[in-house]
């Protein structure tokens, strides 16, 4: 019997029971019985649904890469009241405001000779000095110092700027990036698309509308993306369901997406600093019906700086099969929003130890998903 068969002799309500055959039988949920998870569903339900597709697709593997961050500034033209991170061009002078110069850039990737470093993630602030020339160019050089590592970077707030700015298109701006030697796009900036909730928390930069066509765009010139939400602070349900409804459409449409990745709201140091944080368990629940609602996503990841690495353990279980990278105290973003992950960076080893701890099996991927190395035998040192 498997744990969905004794869900099912459990004396949960029928719709709960309707959904869990769905799952049972790999049917697509509706929108409404998504909206019906949240209302309704505890989390050890929610967790036995989760854990059933995670194994399915992924058995106990648990997919990590090695990876570092650049994040050239953090001055932005935009205000969004949730970042804690970014500040105006007229506050440059200020302690915590930043404009790394290319000779900076060049030797943070230079840091790394000799290391296997698989991927280097390139995501800022909107500069307004910063354009597309500016960055294909960046690109091109990052790629002649370390030809080997895989270029992820720029969210689709940063492309929108850059294109409208070139005045090209944004399937041009992107084969642009693309020849220069980008790989992919993170999935940073979607936030939730619903337009009125997006007009209370970053009004000023791109809509949902042009987050998911310049995903498409991405995915039409060959450069798969991940794909984020901001979960955890005024918007309900609803919204959440319509923002992963739209991606599930779109991912119907391309299959560009690699990975679903939701970012819990944390409120140190921002604009919306009076919104209390979400419980564990309200993590735990909204991770799970990702994975229970978006049947066409491959990965669902837990980003650890932002959530912590023992609540990304705890994930494992609840649909999450990927904790992201070593990342090396490379970013931010995170720990200027006051997560507890003040420094983030974990060795191979720790990352190893983190998901062996929990029974799961780590494998080592590249930015696309391809396997690398499996760690289940390692001796840990
Ligand atoms: O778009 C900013 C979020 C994102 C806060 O694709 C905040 O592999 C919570 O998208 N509380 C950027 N979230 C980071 C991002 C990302 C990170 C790691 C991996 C990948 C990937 C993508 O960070 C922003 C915004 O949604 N963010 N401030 C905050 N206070
Ligand atoms: Fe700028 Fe991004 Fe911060 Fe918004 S979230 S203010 S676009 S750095």
């Amino acid at each position: 019997m498997t744990a969905i068969d004794t869900l099912l002799q459990s004396d949960i309500d029928e719709s709960l029971k309707a959904i869990a055959r769905k799952v049972q039988q790999q049917e697509r949920l509706t929108d409404e019985e998504g909206i019906y998870l949240f209302d309704h569903a505890e989390v050890g339900y929610l967790g036995v649904l989760a854990n059933s597709i995670r194994e399915q697709r992924h058995g106990n593997k648990t997919y990590f890469n090695k990876n570092f961050h650049i994040e050239p500034t953090n001055i932005c033209v935009f205000d969004c009241k949730f970042c804690s991170y970014s500040r105006f061009l007229r506050e440059r002078e200020t302690y915590d405001a930043w404009e790394m110069t290319e000779e900076q850039i060049y030797d943070a990737i230079k840091a790394y000779d000799g290391q296997d470093i698989t991927e280097v993630h390139i995501v800022g602030g909107v500069h307004p000095k910063m354009g597309l020339d500016y960055f294909t160019n960046l690109i091109q050089h990052i790629k002649a110092i370390r030809p080997d590592i895989h270029v992820k970077a720029f969210t689709a707030v940063e492309l929108e700027y850059m294109a409208r700015k070139a005045k090209v298109s944004y399937e041009e701006c992107l084969r642009i990036l693309k020849d220069a030697g980008q790989g992919s796009l993170p999935g940073g900036g979607a936030e939730i698309f619903d337009p009125e909730i997006r007009e209370q928390i970053c009004k000023d930069k791109c809509t949902g509308e042009e987050w998911l066509a310049i995903h498409e765009a991405a995915h039409s010139v060959g450069m798969p993306s991940n794909a984020t939400i901001l979960y955890g602070h005024i918007e309900k349900p609803v919204h959440l369901i319509d923002h992963m409804s739209k991606l599930r459409a779109l991912q119907d449409k391309t299959g560009g997406f690699n990975a679903f990745i939701p970012l819990k709201f944390r409120n140190g140091n921002n604009q919306m600093s009076s919104i209390e944080e979400v419980s564990i368990v309200e993590d735990l629940r909204f991770f799970a019906i990702s994975r229970i609602f978006l049947d066409n996503f491959n990965h669902i990841k837990a980003y650890w700086p932002m959530i912590g690495r023992q609540t990304a353990q705890l994930l494992l279980a609840y649909g999450v099969n990927d904790i992201d990278g070593t990342v090396d105290d490379s970013t931010k973003i995170y720990s200027m929003a006051g997560a507890e992950e003040q420094k983030p960076v974990m060795t191979t080893d720790q990352m190893v130890e983190l998901i062996k701890a929990v029974g799961r099996q780590p494998v080592e991927r590249d930015s696309i998903y391809n396997e690398l190395r499996d760690y289940s035998e390692q001796e840990l040192v």
